[in-house]
């Protein structure tokens, strides 16, 4: 979405009105978008869904340029009680050792159970802190505050600076964190002994991929050589044998290095 308007993901997270375009291209509904860039609340649903149309679109759309397929990274309860401190500001893509600025890896989205308010713990967001200025500096702007109701989600980056809000109300805030990561990195969560093969049989096949019965090209997550979602047909033969899960380029490469070697190749 974002790469077929030829903006990058930085360039896009800058402009808010591409973002308001963006989530009326795709999202049929009604959109609020935040005075600052960066944050956006979306009206969506209400329970949270993983993945919901929208938000995975948007999570594909942003991560596209750095993978082939994105993986739940995370799906997490956060309760902020009364007297709550605020939570330290953090990017949470330093969770990896990265290299701000570069690329991204993590879209987080965060889904209020109750709402958000201003004094009630909502999640604070520094706008303008994210991608090449996700360097050691932050900003001294002062951070917005994520207010929004169940059937709203905030969607920021995973080189957003951002943290929990002080709860200085005398009722819990309680919300779900579910991020989307690049389907090549080690995810936060372990997502198969989350999602052991028993579990992830129930999920449909969309939610099973994510939470990685899908290998990631070349070859990466498989079982035996195989792509894992093999897993869910009982019992596996042990003597099945690799099968490569290669990108077209490598492909290409290995075709004709094989063919170099026959004779008159
Ligand atoms: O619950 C929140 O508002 C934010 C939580 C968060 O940023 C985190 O746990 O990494
Ligand atoms: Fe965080």
């Amino acid at each position: 979405m974002i790469g077929s308007a030829g903006l990058g993901v930085h360039d896009a997270f800058d402009r808010v009105a591409f973002i308001h375009q963006l989530a009326l291209e795709i999202g049929r509904r009604q959109v609020i978008v935040a005075a600052v860039a960066i944050l956006t609340a979306v009206r969506v649903s209400h329970p949270p869904r993983v993945p919901h149309p929208l938000v995975r679109e948007v999570a594909e759309g942003l991560l596209a340029p750095w993978c082939d397929t994105i993986q739940l990274n995370v799906a997490q309860a956060i309760a902020v009680h009364p007297g709550a401190l605020q939570q330290v500001p953090h990017r949470d893509q330093d969770m990896w050792r990265v290299e701000p600025g570069a690329m991204e890896y993590l879209v987080n989205v965060i889904w209020p159970l109750t709402p958000f308010e201003a004094d009630n713990g909502a999640t604070l967001v520094w706008p303008h802190s994210h991608g090449r200025h996700a360097t050691s500096h932050d900003p001294d702007t002062p951070p917005c505050a994520a207010v929004m109701a169940p059937g709203s989600a905030l969607l920021f980056l995973g080189s957003t600076l951002h943290g929990a809000g002080p709860n200085r109300s005398d009722a819990v805030r309680r919300g779900v964190v579910v991020g989307y990561a690049l389907g090549w990195l080690k995810p936060y969560e372990n997502q198969w002994l989350a999602y052991p093969p028993a579990v992830a049989r129930t999920f449909t096949p969309e939610l099973a991929a994510l939470v990685g019965y899908r290998q990631h090209r070349p070859n990466l997550g498989n079982y035996e050589g195989q792509c894992p979602s093999i897993l869910f047909g009982g019992d596996v033969d042990a003597a099945i044998g690799p099968v490569d899960a290669l990108r077209p380029d490598q492909e290409e490469m290995v075709a004709a290095f094989v063919a170099g070697q026959r004779p008159g190749g």
